[in-house]
């Protein structure tokens, strides 16, 4: 048995589970070895997971909110007694260093956490009625089954921050994760089907399903009529898809795709803060991250001293096997991964780019690692306006802020977005209605690294979803506007007339 097939076996078995038999293969990005395979879902298994979900729903909408959270703080109390073993697990599973990987688990848990509060708070209105004798109320009712669809780059968190949210909601969930990481899948599901099962009669059978397979797979769920939501996280071209298919049978969708984020470096910036927010931005997760940051644009008169130290840092980061704490990144997902950075950087070597690093170096086994790329770029054209999902950072001078401002938003995604500056008057600006066009606008931080508590999305091609904290939830459920006349008259709105 190979190294991380050892591994991968291991923890699988904690959560009771064996490595998968099939013909898609699974295989570990750590050294690239295959560890198992699994078969797709094919249209009849599709529907039938739809028609459970909706059984599952009918009975779960009635439970009462707060006893639904219980549920969550519950599978949140099983994500802590197991956060070690799924840590590892994603970074099996993804290649994103160990930290990273119990980060990830640390995120499930907080949206849980987050979820509980909720499932006592997710409030209507009352609002002023124009006729006498009349009460108007706004309530929000569980929406429907919800259909979860994952990328490889974040396996489970963002599998959680829909799922707890959308159960303490009312809903059913079904959950499609990427074909490239079902892993870490099959154990949440395990891990949830455990607290399900011990909960008892109130939580119904097939609450929260898994289904693994390909595009065909997704888009099936997509186009059943029973799924009432579809949120989607991954890139542009399948929210596209998604998105058309979803509005085609008005179901309702929650896009969050591509970000192509910048950070704007101002002369007035504390350049220790700006340095270590751009290095994690750009590097952490490999690039791999929707908030990676893909774009640096600094002021001229600081781009000679702040840009060769981000050089510096990229030359020396500490990459390799992920499950060594020592190191600071892990492999790209997969070689396709690595072809479409080498692309990317064609393109700017044709451009008159400078490009420093982006080599392939040696890591475990097949691994795809690689030394981050800082590509100095003449002007913001090519793939300086793409999303790829890579560690590069293209970097350019700016002289204005409105400049700076003009170029963070000429990008067609509108993700995430940040300014080092310790000037007031920039940081306010930034923030303000004609500053960062993005969904994400953050000062004196990096473009990644979000916390739940707030509403998580971004604008334009990155989809308008918003998941996780804040009001998110409301995506979850439907509004109804209810209008109770308690008077002997029935007086019509607007003052119409209507005397039989
Ligand atoms: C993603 O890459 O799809 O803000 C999600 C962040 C993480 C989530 C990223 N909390 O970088």
């Amino acid at each position: 048995m190979n190294p991380s097939k050892n591994d991968v076996d291991r923890v699988l078995s904690i959560f009771g589970l064996n490595i998968p038999e099939g013909r898609n293969l699974i295989s570990s990005p750590v050294d690239g070895m295959d560890i198992g395979g699994f078969n797709s879902a094919g249209l009849p298994d599709v529907a039938d997971i739809a028609q459970r979900s909706q059984s599952a729903f009918a009975q779960w909408r009635i439970i009462p909110a707060p006893r639904r959270g219980e549920l969550v703080r519950r599978f949140g109390e099983a994500l802590r007694s197991r956060k070690t073993e799924l840590g590892l697990l994603v970074t099996l599973d993804c290649g994103k260093p160990l930290s990273e990987g119990l980060g990830e688990v640390q995120e499930m848990i907080d949206i849980c956490d987050f979820a509980v509060g909720l499932s006592r708070q997710l409030h209507g209105l009352t609002i002023a009625s124009e006729r006498p004798g009349h009460r108007m109320s706004e309530t929000w009712h569980p929406l429907g089954p919800v259909a979860i669809i994952t990328a490889f780059n974040f396996p489970v968190a963002v599998w959680a921050w829909n799922a707890a949210l959308a159960l303490v909601c009312g809903n059913s969930v079904v959950w499609k994760p990427s074909e490239k990481t079902p892993l870490t899948a099959l154990a949440v599901q395990a891990l949830f089907d455990r607290v399900a099962r011990d909960f008892g009669p109130d939580a119904p059978r097939d609450l929260a399903q898994l289904v693994l397979g390909d595009a065909t797979t997704g888009a099936a769920l997509v186009d059943d009529p029973r799924m009432a939501l579809i949120s989607a996280t991954g890139s542009t071209a399948m929210g596209r898809t998604v998105g058309q298919a979803a509005a085609k049978r008005f179901a309702r969708s929650l896009l969050e795709l591509g970000g192509n984020n910048a950070t704007i470096v101002a002369p007035s910036a504390d350049m220790e803060l700006a340095l270590t927010g751009c290095a994690f931005g750009f590097m952490g997760t490999t690039g791999q991250r929707c908030t990676s940051l893909r774009r640096l644009l600094v002021h001229r008169s600081v781009f000679d001293s702040f840009v060769p130290r981000i050089i510096s840092a990229a030359a020396r980061l500490p990459i390799g096997d992920p499950r060594d704490p020592a190191n600071l990144a892990g492999p790209l997902i997969d070689g396709a991964a690595y072809a479409a950075m080498r692309d990317a950087l064609a393109d700017a070597r044709a451009l008159g780019a400078t490009i420093h690093g982006g080599e392939r170096i040696a890591g475990p086994g097949q691994g795809v690692y690689v030394r981050p790329a800082v590509v100095e770029m003449p002007a913001q054209t090519g793939p300086m306006l793409r999303e790829t999902f890579a560690p590069i950072v293209y970097c350019l001078r700016y002289d204005e802020l409105d400049e700076a401002i003009a170029l963070n938003n000429a990008a067609a995604q509108g993700l995430s977005s940040s300014i080092f500056t310790n000037d007031l008057r920039e940081a306010e600006a930034f923030v303000a209605a004609a500053g960062s066009d993005c969904g994400i606008a953050n000062v004196n931080i990096g473009t990644s690294g979000a916390e739940i508590g707030g509403a998580f999305g971004g604008e334009k091609e990155t989809g308008g979803g918003r998941e996780s904290g804040s009001d998110s939830w409301r995506a979850y459920m439907r509004r109804q506007t209810s209008t109770v006349n308690y008077s002997r008259a029935l007086p019509l709105a607007q003052g119409v007339r209507f005397e039989l």
